[in-house]
């Protein structure tokens, strides 16, 4: 649905992105929501201008802590190891369980709800690999307004490489999960790859209105966009667009870009009673397309699994380099995107690195023989060793 802003509206935002100090940008903001009327189209969009208000006035808290020398709990936790994956989930449901399943964190487990109120991360090696898992407080209604600790919550989410989803077995477990898909909807993140994506580079400068679109628009010409990107104060900007756009979604994009995190879902605490009725319902309800994992963190059960699957789910691949003259290979593998090629390795590497290319030894169990001189485009896989050898 569209958002059909009224034009103070749309002023109004432009003087809230210009404002430079938290206090007045909430204030513009306030100013901003008053002005938005209250239906369906706009329901994501206030609730995301709310908790953008709150970061901001927890920005000023943070402030104000750090002149009187104290510091208050964190809103994420900063990323270590080969990943990161945030378990979300309502409260109870086992998030801590997991964790202290999984890794050495010494989280507290209790049958009281909301006992983990702040983001908590525990190391899970799988194979060669480290993830960083990290417990978010408990999402619930109003988490995405930044409502209890929802904005550490779904900050904690935007800034992950991936997403547990949980929900348990001894209650409905669609009504659990329907919680997290609306929350995390209203917060912008999706958990299933967008078929288009946007992107609205500002530029910021001369007044002279240059807007630019690369891609393909639905239902609107490029000057139906320049007209709607100049009520809202932009004047020069390139506008980005993978798989097509209507009007409303490059409205939309004004806003805040949405975030894509994979996910995987986990049914905990089945070996509750009714748990292979309410298992069997939870899938027809959920579709083929996402994956469900039944566990028992009580029983430690249906675990087995899990590392294979966040590695799946992350669409990387490990891939080992040697010196040359050296004979062991490294390791610690480099994670890099499934696809990638030896230039897109060397890059990570060095970001020089590549510019000095001249070729590679690849040693590979998929290859008819080891190692293979290949140049720079060649496609690597999960397990290869690459030896680069330079001008
Ligand atoms: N029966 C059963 N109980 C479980 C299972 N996993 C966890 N529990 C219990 O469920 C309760 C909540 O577990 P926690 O791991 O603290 O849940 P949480 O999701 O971290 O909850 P909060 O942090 O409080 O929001 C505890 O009493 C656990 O012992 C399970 O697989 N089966
Ligand atoms: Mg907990």
């Amino acid at each position: 649905m569209p958002a059909n802003l009224p034009a103070e509206a749309r002023q109004k935002w432009h003087e809230a992105s210009l404002a430079r100090r938290p206090q007045e940008k909430i204030q513009k903001l306030q100013e901003f929501m008053s002005l938005v009327p209250k239906h369906k189209g706009t329901e994501n969009l206030r609730a995301q201008v709310k908790r953008k208000m709150a970061l901001l006035r927890r920005e000023i808290e943070e402030k104000k802590h750090k002149k009187a020398g104290v510091g208050g709990p964190k809103i994420f936790v900063e990323k270590e190891g080969d990943a990161q994956i945030v378990i979300l989930g309502p409260t109870n449901v086992g998030r801590s369980s997991l964790l202290s399943l999984l890794t050495n964190s010494k989280v507290e487990i209790s049958s009281y709800p909301y006992t983990t109120k702040e983001p908590t991360p525990g190391m899970f090696n799988y194979e060669d690999l480290q993830f960083q898992m990290v417990e978010a407080p408990a999402l619930m209604e109003g988490s995405a307004e930044g409502g209890a600790w929802g904005l550490q919550t779904l900050t904690s989410a935007r800034n992950s490489d991936g997403l547990i989803l949980m929900v348990d077995l001894s209650h409905n477990p669609a009504e659990q999960f329907s919680l997290i898909s609306s929350e995390l909807e209203k917060a912008r993140i999706l958990t299933r790859k967008p078929k288009a994506r946007i992107e609205i580079e500002k530029k910021h400068m001369g007044s002279k209105l240059k807007i630019i679109v690369l891609g393909r628009l639905i239902g609107c010409s490029v000057k139906d966009v320049k007209q709607l990107l100049k009520s809202y104060g932009i004047r020069d900007a390139t506008v980005k667009i993978q798989g097509g756009a209507t009007l409303d979604d490059v409205e939309e994009a004004v806003f805040e870009g949405t975030t894509y995190r994979p996910a995987i879902i986990i049914a905990n605490k089945a070996d509750y009673p009714k748990a292979t009725e309410r298992i069997e319902q939870f899938k027809q309800h959920i579709g083929k397309e996402a994956k469900i994992l039944v566990t028992s963190c009580k029983k430690r059960k249906g675990l087995e699994n899990l590392g294979s699957e966040i590695f799946e789910m992350l669409n990387i691949i490990r891939v080992y380099t040697t010196d040359t003259g050296k004979r062991a290979a490294s390791i610690r593998p480099f994670t890099i995107r499934k696809g990638s090629s030896v230039f897109d390795l060397a890059k990570r590497i060095h970001s020089d690195f590549y510019k000095q290319f001249s070729y590679a030894k690849v040693w590979s169990k998929r290859l008819r023989f080891s190692p293979q001189k290949v140049g720079g485009s060649f496609t690597l896989e999960d397990g290869d060793t690459v030896e680069i050898h330079t001008k």
